[in-house]
């Protein structure tokens, strides 16, 4: 075995890195500049020497390879334009965070590379390593890990990265390659990767079967409950403008915003009365997997007072945002009528 390993690894800095540079109102770009990008890195961010670094795909395959970063430069290159959601605290299932972001990865075809190591027929499951490691919480983590079914993520065009919005991967964002999964939440990303194992069930992780797990309540059918990775993301929805707390006079105002979901938005209603009654949006298409635009005109009229703007996407499979208690609940805006100016 040749490569950077986690242990290996130094930590710059080797604490957390937590920013969320951008709330609701504040995306007013299509495309998100990378400085306003979120950035998530529990553990801290590597500092790797990329003439070391080596990509290892291993497990159920017939034959294992090890990648230099060049290798993978001098494969066809691919850009993917999608969404970047992070689901928020892993255990908060129940808490809508809106980190959200839109972005063009550039990189190599995750699936295009997998053919050549000839995966054998009875691999479900790609598990991914990234080489930060430490301590999370008190809990020792010797590598960051995840696990996804691997039709799944061939299905969605997933990536191995190495630029963002044209550039090369800052490292904080994973240089100098990570797995992108458009359409699943940012956790399944995993950055600074550095190795790619082909299994057959989960893997066992504090990131992976621990945190990040949903509770499925029980119901009749299935009366012990259960949990449920946090792969796909959900219908979900902001309104960017008007901002909060807005005065609003009786002039026609457009209400506008942003809307995603793994399988793509099939429409966006917004109420304008805290979600007693409902329009529809004129909703954008997507391009490949970015997030879509909704819009819709509205004249306040003469009332005065504050009200609640509110946006809710319907996916291409008839799943809705929930009123509440999810991570992808509804967003309210509020908002204040002036009635007719004088
Ligand atoms: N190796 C590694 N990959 C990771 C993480 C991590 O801590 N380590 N965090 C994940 C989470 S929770 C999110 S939301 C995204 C954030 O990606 P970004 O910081 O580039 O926006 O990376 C994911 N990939
Ligand atoms: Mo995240």
């Amino acid at each position: 075995m040749n490569g950077l390993r986690p242990s290996q690894t130094p930590l710059s800095p080797s604490t957390p890195v937590r920013r969320f540079p951008l709330a609701p109102h504040q995306l007013v770009n299509e495309l998100t500049p990378i400085r306003d990008l979120f950035v998530l890195a529990p553990l801290g961010v590597p500092q790797v020497d990329v003439a070391a670094w080596r990509l290892e795909i291993a497990g159920l395959v017939n034959k294992p390879r090890l990648l230099t970063f060049e290798e993978l430069r001098a494969l066809p290159k691919r850009e993917v334009r999608a969404f970047h959601q992070c689901a928020g605290d892993p255990r908060r299932w129940d808490l809508p965070t809106r980190r959200i972001s839109n972005v063009i990865w550039g990189g190599v075809v995750l699936s295009e590379v997998l053919e050549s190591v000839d995966v054998r027929a009875d691999a479900t499951f790609l598990w991914s390593y990234g080489l930060d490691h430490g301590s999370y919480r008190g809990i020792p983590v010797d590598a960051y890990l995840k696990d996804m079914l691997l039709p799944a993520v061939s299905a969605t065009g997933a990536l191995l990265a190495y630029e963002v919005n044209g550039q090369p991967l800052p490292p904080e964002h994973g240089y100098p390659v990570r797995l992108v999964v458009p359409g699943f939440y940012g956790t399944n990303s995993v950055k600074w990767l550095y190795r790619l194992e082909l299994a057959i069930g989960r893997a066992e992780g504090l990131f992976n079967t621990h945190l990040y797990n949903d509770p499925i309540p029980p119901t009749e059918s299935n009366p012990q409950g259960g949990t449920r990775p946090v792969w796909e993301i959900a219908p979900e929805s902001v309104i960017v403008a008007p901002q909060p707390n807005a005065h609003l006079s009786n002039e026609v105002v457009e209400i506008w915003g942003w809307a995603w979901a793994r399988s793509g938005v099939a429409a966006v209603e917004v109420s304008h009365d805290g979600g007693e009654t409902w329009r529809f949006a004129d909703v954008s298409e997507p391009m490949q997997r970015s997030w879509q635009k909704f819009r819709l005109e509205w004249r306040p009229g003469d009332r005065r007072g504050r009200v609640a703007l509110r946006s809710r996407a319907t996916d291409r499979n008839g799943c809705s945002q929930p009123e509440m208690g999810a991570r992808n609940a509804i967003y309210s805006v509020p908002v204040e009528l002036q009635g007719r100016l004088e």
